[in-house]
């Protein structure tokens, strides 16, 4: 009676370990086989009817998550288990993750589409020649505010903000980078400032501003400000450009002290498992057609040339987020400012956070 009872507990462990492999490995071959691809990419950042076409066009699956900054996309990267086919990060980040070894050099041969990209955003300093990252979206960030609840007042400068009428006003993005940058611009320093006196100062003006902050918010930003529920956004034009699609009341500006002008490129990173869909999906979104889809949709800039006569005048002569060379001259890219300021950054930026508490 023993050995049945061992018999059949032999048995069941066998099946079980049996069922329990092959469930392992199709869930393995359904994340990271040939028929998928993982994207990672900022929140409301691509028109979902494009990810439908690019399936259908393609036959593979797409899965797809978002962050909300460079900062958090950088960390999940950097941890060994992510195995993203293609992700969206910002100039500096793409240097950050080219110095860390985290990206696989493009084959261009691949990406025929590469040509309708307007020369004015390639080859940039970030990334020479494109070797790795080719771009998505591009913008600035700057102050978007709605007059009517300001009783008529018009904002053009960072030094507005801290204004005493503007008390629980101000919805602030929640990205080290940019806040940190406000304090730094306002006091006329630059975005890529490495002193540690400079930083510090940058955040003590933060702090003063706190009594104007009501939140300090990633995506929801743009639904807070669209239903007035703040009258000013420390905000990317692109965000900027959708909420006042929603409610024409809000205006737009970039700050006369100048700000941040970034671009958005496609990458692929190291521990991708399907690079030629990789491949694929960046010149699928590369297609001026779709780009041009792409960015009705999501309210950024595009730098696809090629798009530009698919969409709307109203959209691409509008100044406020088609500004001219001669104007994003003299706005500053963010630069990879190393390890050890990156992390600095990102304690100021908490500690400016854990004040408001
Ligand atoms: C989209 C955020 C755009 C990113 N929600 C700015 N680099």
């Amino acid at each position: 009676m023993k050995k049945v009872v061992q018999m059949f507990v032999a048995a069941f462990l066998v099946a079980f370990i049996l069922i329990y492999v092959t469930a392992r490995i199709n869930s393995l071959q359904g994340y990271y086989g040939a028929d998928t691809l993982t994207i990672y990419n900022w929140g409301d950042y691509v028109d979902p009817d494009l990810i439908t076409a690019f399936e259908e066009e393609s036959g593979l699956k797409v899965i797809y998550q978002t962050f909300e900054s460079n900062e958090a996309m950088l960390t999940k990267i950097a941890h060994k288990g992510s195995t993203f086919d293609v992700v969206i990060p910002s100039d500096y980040a793409i240097n950050k993750m080219k110095e860390q070894g985290l990206l696989i050099p493009l084959d261009h041969s691949l990406l025929p589409n590469l040509e309708h990209i307007d020369p004015r955003f390639l080859d940039l300093p970030f990334d020479e020649g494109n070797q790795y990252s080719v771009p998505y979206f591009w913008g600035t960030l700057g102050i978007i505010y709605n007059s009517d609840l300001l009783g008529g007042k018009h904002l053009d400068s960072w030094h507005d903000l801290w204004d005493d009428s503007l008390r629980n006003e101000i919805i602030l993005v929640d990205s080290a980078r940019e806040v940190i940058g406000l304090g730094l611009n306002t006091l006329g320093y630059s975005l890529n400032d490495t002193d540690v006196d400079h930083l510090r100062e940058a955040q003590s003006k933060l702090v003063e501003l706190i009594p104007n902050v009501k939140a300090i918010v990633g995506d929801e930003l743009k639904m807070l400000l669209a239903n007035e529920e703040a009258a000013v956004g420390l905000v990317w034009s692109g965000d900027a450009a959708l909420i006042i699609d929603d409610n024409p009341k809000l205006d737009y500006v970039i700050p006369i002290e100048g700000t941040n002008v970034w671009f958005d490129s496609m990458v692929i990173p190291r521990t991708a498992t399907n690079i030629e869909g990789a491949h694929q999906f960046i010149n699928f979104m590369l297609d001026p057609e779709n780009s041009a889809i792409n960015t009705e949709y999501v309210g950024y800039s595009t730098p696809n040339q090629g798009a530009l006569e698919f969409l709307p005048e109203e959209i691409t002569e509008d100044e406020r987020f088609y500004p001219g060379p001669e104007i994003t001259d003299k706005l500053e890219v963010y630069e990879n400012l190393g390890k050890r300021m990156f992390a600095f950054y990102n304690e100021l930026f908490l500690e400016f956070k854990m004040h408001r508490k």
